[in-house]
């Protein structure tokens, strides 16, 4: 992969408005084309905040030139002209405001900016099939020195600091993730990076090694957090078990000792509406006081007891206490850490909510919180040995999960069925959820923010063999949200996904709802006066199988802003269909990555902006490395970029068919971009890949 000395990042002056183009009555005219310059929003303490401009003002003039100029190009050099002038010049500007003109000066000051920390991939630079494929593209199309440029803009974009109103912002930005850095600076090798992240969290869960502390370690590393390994227990037994809860909650009250108990209650009520709301930036500025890192360290002491010859000895213990009669409960208490169960081999019914629950087997009916925390039971585990059971969660935040704690359901087998409201079936809140599934079919179905989810955390929903069934209304499936990680993976089967249906996009609310999931890493852009969040990481890995992916907007190996989604579908003929932001996306310096790497597939986005495609600074990678396939998509698709992007389609193998309807197949827009489309072919000719580049 092209690689060399990173850009200086030149000081350079701001005024710190949201722009937007717009046209004042007629009476205010001067231009030809009478469009100006509106203010779309005022970001705090920047020079345009102290100069006294304010939402909806009229930029009319600055230092007496009309800012007026074509519509298309009026934003990019009103920009262009603020960073002509010197830092610390005075810019003076006329503006129309309420249909009155009046005058001020702002004193512009240096952007913000600090250097991101990276992640590092030693091995990635010395394997690169697919990057020197890209990398001898490029060359023969003459277009390093186009993409050095796009690289460069990439890069310092991730250096930006976005809220410079914002107190805990100004020297630093905590929480972009140092993968999306090392992406945004690599982004030929985004296959490589997706293939190897995704590898390292299955590898502990194949059969003979089954372990669950490994996947975590490996799973907080993607986020920065270093984990302790789990080791080996002193004692596999109950009362060890018993402690060993007891040391996790007593860990979670120590990560979360600098909240009081006000804030950990705002954070319990906007866990489900973390956007949209006024009491954002609070919320914001509470999460960064959640030591992240003590909390996932908080699971070291229960996960040395997940691993499958420690859980089969776990059983023995309980049988030998217990027997294994088939009588419903064998033991239950009430401990400081909530009730304590084991269930016997027979049915049961679970209503209460309990910290702990032992099942030896039967068709249960789960009614309760099943390995969901609840205020004051911050620690929540189900291990259920096998039987066909159901869960069905009348309560938010149920089934494997964890708002200010952590939450575990294991179901080790059987054909078994999860139905549950919001924020559940593996889904972290500042916290930790999981919802493991056994061998067996399983329908899992959701509302909101769940099925692998983490925001400022941790959800995993694993599920091993069976044609499985996954049905969400809105954000899950493999969704990071703000410096969290949801991950889902399936290991076997025909399975189907089903995301979307409840909330409409604001761009075609008649037709369109947003999905954001199946691989999303999703971030908040900072407007007005909400301050912006870099986005966390979403995957979805499905090993094998014939699979659907059904979403719509936002979804399948997608991101918005400094977020990172993957989508890695390892074998079977799939089909993926959605609307739009989908299948390799990565819209505001954000990295979206689809990898599909067998069978005959069928990819459909019906809006488009999808398959390979990178907007505002954004990468969309899609990587099909075999079989026949079909692509059918709508505008900016198969590799596609539209205002400094980047979006790649490769797909070296097979007879493939592919449809757009426009501004598609090696595309680029806007200032500056690069959509290139691979096509066929092992070795590189003219006739097997297209690059598509403008430069303004
Ligand atoms: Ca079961
Ligand atoms: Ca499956
Ligand atoms: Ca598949
Ligand atoms: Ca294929």
């Amino acid at each position: 992969m092209p690689s060399r000395p990173y850009p200086a990042i030149e000081p350079k002056p701001y005024l710190g408005i949201y722009l937007a183009a717009g046209k004042p009555d007629q009476s205010a005219q001067s231009c030809k084309e009478n469009v100006y310059i509106q203010v779309g929003g005022v970001i705090q303490g920047t020079p345009a905040a102290k100069a006294g401009i304010k939402d909806d003002d009229i930029i009319l003039s600055m230092n007496g030139t009309p800012v007026c100029n074509d519509e298309e190009h009026i934003l990019s050099s009103f920009k262009k002209t603020i960073e002509q002038q010197k830092i610390g010049s005075l810019v003076a500007l006329d503006i129309l405001r309420n249909g009155r003109k009046i005058f001020l000066t702002a004193a512009l000051e240096e952007l913000p900016t600090h250097v991101q920390g990276e992640a590092k991939h030693p091995d990635i630079g010395t394997c690169p099939e697919r990057a020197s494929m890209l990398d001898k593209a490029l060359r023969a199309h003459n277009a390093l020195s186009a993409y050095d440029t796009i690289l460069d803009d990439l890069y310092k974009r991730s250096n930006l600091v976005h809220n410079p109103g914002s107190a805990y912002e100004k020297n630093s930005h905590p929480l972009q993730l140092s993968e999306v850095t090392y992406l945004l600076r690599h982004p030929l090798a985004a296959g490589e990076v997706a293939k190897e992240s995704s590898q390292r969290v299955t590898t502990p869960l194949e059969e003979t090694h089954w372990q669950m502390g490994p996947v975590f370690q490996r799973a907080a590393a993607l986020l920065d957090i270093e984990l302790a390994p789990s080791g080996r227990p002193a004692e596999i037994s109950f009362p060890a078990l018993l402690g060993a809860m007891e040391d996790a909650k007593k860990r979670v009250e120590e990560a979360l000792g600098n909240l009081t108990p006000k804030e950990r209650a705002l954070l319990q009520s906007k866990a489900l509406n973390p956007m949209d709301d006024a009491a954002w930036n609070e919320v914001l500025d509470i999460s960064t006081k959640v030591d992240r890192a003590k909390l996932l360290n908080a699971l070291t002491p229960l996960l040395s007891f997940l691993t499958r010859d420690n859980l089969a000895l776990l059983k023995k213990d309980l049988i030998r206490r217990f027997g294994n009669n088939k009588v419903p409960i064998l033991y239950e208490a009430v401990t400081p850490m909530g009730k304590v169960i084991v269930g016997g081999a027979g049915p049961n019914v679970y209503t209460e909510d309990a910290a702990l629950i032992l099942d030896l087997g039967g068709d249960d009916l789960y009614l309760n919180n099943a390995g969901g925390t609840r205020p004051g039971m911050p620690v929540a585990l189900v291990i259920d040995w096998g039987g066909n059971d159901h869960y069905l969660g009348r309560e938010n935040f149920s089934q494997g999960a964890g708002v200010l704690g952590v939450g575990f359901l294991i179901d080790l087998g059987g054909d078994d069925t999860f139905v549950s409201l919001e924020g559940s079936q593996g889904a972290g809140f500042w916290g930790v959820g999981v919802l493991y599934h056994g061998d067996g079919n399983g329908i899992f179905s959701a509302s909101r923010f769940s099925q692998g989810m983490g925001q400022m955390g941790l959800g995993l929903l694993m599920n091993r063999k069976g044609d499985d069934r996954y049905l969400c209304s809105y954000g899950g499936q493999g969704l990071g949200l703000l410096n969290g990680a949801g991950l889902l993976i399936d290991e076997a089967g025909n399975d189907f996904y089903q995301l979307g249906g409840l909330e409409p996009d604001f761009r075609d609310p008649a037709k369109a709802t947003q999905s954001f999931g199946q691989g999303f890493g999703l971030g908040v852009r900072a407007e007005k006066e909400m301050n912006g969040a870099p986005g966390g990481l979403g995957m979805l890995i499905d090993k094998e199988g014939n699979d659907t992916y059904i979403a719509d907007y936002f979804a399948q190996g997608a991101s918005y802003y400094y977020g990172l989604g993957i989508l890695d579908d390892r074998a079977g003929d799939d089909q993926y269909l959605s609307g739009r932001y989908s299948q390799g996306a990565g819209i505001h310096s954000s990295i979206g990555v689809l990898i599909d790497r067998r069978g005959n597939d069928f990819y459909y986005a019906s809006f488009g902006v999808a398959q390979g495609m990178g907007h505002d600074y954004g990468v969309g990678y899609l990587e099909d490395d075999r079989g026949d396939d079909r692509y059918q998509g709508g505008v900016l698709v198969q590799g596609a970029a539209t205002n400094g992007g980047l979006g790649i389609l490769i797909d070296p193998r097979g007879t493939d068919l592919r449809t757009s309807t426009a501004n598609g197949q090696a595309y680029a827009e806007g200032e500056t971009g690069m959509g290139i489309m691979i096509k066929k072919g092992r070795t590189v000719d003219a006739a097997d890949f297209k690059i598509g580049i403008k430069k303004e």
